[in-house]
């Protein structure tokens, strides 16, 4: 192998927000949840351990504010540390939705997070972000912009392929 392959930056790598939720965390889950991501060749941005608070759950989940299950999210959320990420990969917000599998433990599928680890509608062990947008927003809530780390890992032209896929959709 003599030589790597060109990385012309047709397709920007996309972000998104990853919370192992305080059930993940207490469950021992966060190793394994991290390795599956490391695996798949998605890159960490940032990672911390952090608590969130009323606020920070509120602002995050605002748009489940009429929703009969929002109470017990704000309390399920804020009930013990979370650890927070920033990934980064091509199309990275739906390889992490499809790896978290559906929103219900018991209706994931075997394969996912969810349908590996969980069997409950509420503590469903991980958030992703659904869109590239709320992405954005839902990052700019758990990290300051210094905290998001921009660097090449050895060997990614391998595994993000951005010169062959440019023209896909
Ligand atoms: P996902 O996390 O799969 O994107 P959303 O965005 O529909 O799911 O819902 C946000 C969070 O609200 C879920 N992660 C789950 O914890 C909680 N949630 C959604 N629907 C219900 C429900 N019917 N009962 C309890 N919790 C729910």
């Amino acid at each position: 192998m003599t030589s790597k392959p060109s990385r012309p930056s047709s397709r920007p790598l996309e972000r998104t927000l990853i919370l192992v939720k305080p059930d993940g965390v207490a469950r021992r889950l966060v190793g394994a949840i991290l390795e599956r991501f490391e695996q798949r060749g998605l890159k960490i941005a940032a990672l911390k351990m952090m608590n969130v608070d009323a606020g920070l759950a509120e602002r995050h989940y605002g748009v489940h504010k009429d929703r009969p299950f929002y109470a017990g999210l704000i309390r399920f959320i804020t009930a013990g540390p979370v650890v927070a990420m920033v990934l980064e990969g091509p199309r990275v917000v739906e390889v992490t939705r499809k790896m978290m599998g559906a929103t219900f433990g018991w209706k994931a599928e075997a394969g996912t997070i969810r349908g590996d680890h969980g069997i409950s509608n509420s503590f469903n062990l991980i958030h992703g972000s659904d869109s590239p947008e709320s992405a954005a927003k839902e990052i700019a809530l758990f990290f300051q912009p210094d905290e998001i780390l921009s660097y090449e890992l050895p060997g990614e032209a391998w595994v993000f392929d951005r010169a062959e896929d440019a023209g896909e959709k």
